[in-house]
């Protein structure tokens, strides 16, 4: 039950935003519940501003009723950073109703959009604009573009790319004081100061809320192929990256690795897909090469390359896509992994990063470790080779009960990857963020004086601790 002085707050907060837009009854599980469903919050109030202003004095009533608040987009994170906790005290600002295109400069390729515009919808407005807005990830219909910032997410294109914080210019925030930081300018250069975009980018909503951003566009390729590679091991996977990237250069767009049980998963559950060649190889590569001349070109140097990467061993068999529909259907396959895990029940996720260079041996000794502690445990090892980037996640072994086998072995896992990764120089989280899931892991992994800097960071910013408490750092 509310106490007084949120009683206050909420009477306030419907001034200021209308009844409709302050929601405290009826189902709020699409704002209150994780995508995972595996953490479910209790929100004194979600509010839904529609104008930056009116987001600037949702957050200078909260601090003045000393009430926290967690900024949301499309709910599509993966680490439980985006909901409330469970004491029905905290304000859910969705951002979602802040999802105009606000400008398009194609003289100075940048487009600025609201926080709540949905990637997807900002990935079109590039491509009519005549442009390519690069960021694609398998979230990508319902996240935000500011939940992508506020994340650095990555995605499929990193490679020739870049993060999210490649691909943004500027940003307009609003500061835990409710004051509005105006800095969409969308300059390529400017050193007068700190970097305070960067700092913003990746705070994963605790440092200020993302109201709008300028995001880069570039050059639409003549033509994208797609090819589908089988590899007889991780190292003959890293093998074909380093042709790739000679024969390629920036063409190479995509590269991502999919073991053997995560496509055998996608299989199971998805059989329409046709998952192709996966039932006599441990690994698959999808490789995307994209060409500014044309496909007769595309397809010559794909063909070259993946000529020589079977002379050379490091692959087995290999299909490239003939039209545009076997492609996306490739890359389908690709992204319904996430999905196919989830229909084959909970699951423990893990996006890290190691040195490109070290993802064989670490994946060769982590393997071998998680199989001899706990015997029968499926391992579902895809990503973003290309980025160094593996989600090396685990799937209880069969017929068991799931929910026991997290409560008795999801720590464990967690550290015996963590351990291992930080064995390897890596990063326990190279693209999901730390949320609340990773906040308590983070000071055996982080450096400490790197950790001490961002919890003075996050006092200077929010001495009151009202932005996403209990996220990144405590
Ligand atoms: P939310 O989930 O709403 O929020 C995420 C975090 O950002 C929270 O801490 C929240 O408080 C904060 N936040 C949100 N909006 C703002 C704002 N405007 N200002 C300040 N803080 C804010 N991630 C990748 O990096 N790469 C992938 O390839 C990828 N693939 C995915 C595939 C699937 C199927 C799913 C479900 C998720 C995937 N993700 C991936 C994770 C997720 O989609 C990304 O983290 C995404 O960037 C989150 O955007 P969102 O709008 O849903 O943010
Ligand atoms: C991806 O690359 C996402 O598909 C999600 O980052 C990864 O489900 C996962 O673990
Ligand atoms: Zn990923």
């Amino acid at each position: 039950m509310p106490n007084a002085a949120s009683l206050d707050l909420l009477t306030h907060l419907r001034e200021l935003l209308g009844e409709a837009h302050v929601l405290t009854e009826g189902d709020l599980s699409a704002y209150e519940q994780d995508w995972r469903k595996r953490t479910r919050g209790k929100a004194l109030a979600v509010v839904r501003p529609s104008k930056t202003q009116e987001v600037a004095e949702v957050v200078k009533a909260c601090a003045k009723a000393g009430v926290s608040i967690v900024p949301q987009g499309g709910n599509t994170g993966l680490v439980v950073g985006g909901i409330p906790d469970d004491t029905g005290t905290q304000v859910l600002l969705s951002l979602q109703r802040m999802n105009a295109v606000r400008a398009v400069d194609t003289d100075n390729l940048t487009l600025t959009v609201e926080a709540g515009c949905v990637l997807q919808n900002l990935q079109q407005a590039a491509e009519q604009a005549g442009f390519l807005f690069p960021l694609s990830l398998g979230a990508e219909g319902s996240c935000t573009i500011g939940g992508n910032l506020a994340t650095n997410a990555g995605g499929t294109q990193v490679l020739r790319y870049g993060n999210a914080r490649e691909l943004c210019l500027g940003l307009e925030v609003v500061t835990a004081q409710g004051e509005v930081m105006h800095s969409l300018s969308g300059l390529r250069k400017d050193n007068t100061g700190y970097d305070l975009r960067n700092l913003m980018i990746g705070s994963e909503g605790t440092l200020g809320i993302i109201t709008a951003a300028t995001m880069k566009l570039y050059p639409m390729p003549a033509v994208s192929l797609t090819a589908w590679a089988a590899v007889p091991s991780v190292a003959c996977a890293v093998k074909l990256l380093g042709l790739a990237h000679q024969h390629l250069g920036a063409g190479l767009t995509g590269f991502e690795m999919m073991g053997q049980f995560a496509l055998h998963l996608v299989d199971k559950h998805y059989p329409h897909l046709r998952v192709p060649l996966w039932q006599d190889t441990p690994y698959c590569v999808l490789l995307e090469n994209s060409d500014s001349e044309s496909e007769a070109h595309a397809r010559e140097r794909f063909e070259h390359l993946l000529g020589l990467a079977f002379e050379d061993g490091c692959v087995s068999d290999a299909v490239v896509a003939e039209s545009l529909s076997q492609a996306r259907n490739l890359w389908h396959i690709r992204e319904s992994i996430t999905l196919a895990q989830a229909e084959e029940g909970l699951n423990i996720k893990h996006d890290i990063s190691v040195p490109i260079s070290s993802i064989p041996n670490f994946v060769e000794a982590t393997d071998a470790l998680l199989m001899r502690e706990i015997p029968g445990i499926r391992l579902v090892n895809f990503g973003h080779l290309g980025d160094g980037n593996l989600h090396y996640n685990v799937q209880a072994p069969e017929h068991c009960d799931t929910k026991a086998f997290l409560r008795d072995n999801e720590d464990r896992v967690n550290t015996w990857v963590y351990q291992s990764v930080k064995r390897f120089g890596g990063s326990i989280s190279a693209e999901h963020g730390v949320g609340s899931m990773k906040v308590d892991s983070l000071p055996d992994y982080k450096d400490p004086v790197a950790l001490a800097l961002m919890q003075h960071i996050k006092r200077a910013l929010d001495p009151q601790g009202l932005l996403n408490p209990g996220r990144v750092v405590r």
